[in-house]
């Protein structure tokens, strides 16, 4: 008995020590960077950053006692608004081998056993933005709860921006009655009251909407040609109450990484080299 308490003992502090150490590493990295151009974490991130990933290890700990390595695998998820670049965002970091991609299923919104919600949603908001909706919200849980083969998991999106961003506006813009906003507001309540989403960092790619407007008539997907840029500073904004502002109406479940989107992508690569390991939790 005493044996294998000192076992478990030395073990465990082993490893302790060692997630500790990338804590610590990591919070004094978020309070050096703090003031960096291309990227902040907002405020006094740093230290809560810090207790944030011990907190972590000291959950993941508690349900794997025994085992020689910590067990917590991280999930990241990239916010912000229409074209801001979040699937770029993913397709960087695609090729570290402890790191898995979880790419927007809007493939799925434009087919869904031959129907595209996504186009019928653009084309009539008022009759359709229930059915994409729905479909999205159910698409996001899927991705949410997928099983996680590799330490950490990149997400485009989630299933909370999709509510508080996305049908919060067709709500508020009048185009969603309030029957069909609380019949969604139900399920997503009780997805999260019944499901794990977990989620440990949200890098919001920040743009202005003038920005992402220019880029969306450029990529040219064919549902978007007609995105007024008022429909974008709608969207701009509610981003912005929930992860900057921190409206109490929305729930923010991890820190928040702040980039400048705006930049161009030879920019940006240059901050995402600089800041990958915030990112990737030290994996990379
Ligand atoms: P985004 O989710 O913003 O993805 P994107 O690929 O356009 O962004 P990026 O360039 O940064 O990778 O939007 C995809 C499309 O789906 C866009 O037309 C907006 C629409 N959409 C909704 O209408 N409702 C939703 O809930 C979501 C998440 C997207
Ligand atoms: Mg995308």
């Amino acid at each position: 008995m005493f044996a294998f308490d000192k076992f478990v003992k030395t073990r465990l502090w082993g490893n302790c020590k060692g997630w500790l150490q990338l804590a610590r590493r990591s919070g004094l990295t978020q309070a050096r960077r703090h003031s960096q151009s291309g990227g902040v974490i907002l405020g006094s991130r740093a230290w809560k950053w810090k207790s944030h990933l011990t907190k972590s290890w000291m959950s993941s700990h508690n349900n794997h006692v025994c085992t020689s390595e910590p067990k917590k695998k991280f999930t990241v998820c990239v916010e912000g608004n229409i074209a801001s670049g979040k699937t770029t965002f993913l397709e960087y970091f695609k090729d570290y081998t402890d790191t898995e991609i979880n790419m927007e299923p809007v493939q799925k919104w434009r087919n869904v056993r031959g129907h595209n919600t996504l186009g019928l949603m653009y084309e009539d908001p008022s009759r359709w933005a229930l059915t994409l909706q729905t479909y999205v919200q159910l698409t996001m849980l899927d991705r949410h709860v997928a099983p996680q083969t590799k330490p950490v998991k990149l997400m485009e999106r989630s299933i909370l921006s999709a509510k508080y961003c996305f049908v919060e506006n067709l709500h508020e813009s009048g185009k969603m009655p309030d029957v069909e906003y609380a019949v969604l507001s139900e399920w997503f309540d009780w997805i999260l009251k019944h499901h794990n989403i977990n989620i440990d960092l949200i890098v919001y790619l920040k743009t202005d909407p003038e920005v992402v407007h220019q880029r969306i008539k450029t990529r040219c997907r064919s549902e978007e040609t007609a995105i007024p840029l008022e429909y974008l500073q709608a969207l701009h904004e509610l981003h912005e109450d929930w992860l900057i502002t921190k409206s109490p109406k929305f729930h923010v479940p991890a820190p928040v990484m702040v980039l400048n989107a705006n930049l161009d992508f030879t920019e940006l690569k240059e901050v995402y080299e600089q800041r990958k390991r915030d990112i990737l939790f030290g994996y990379a």
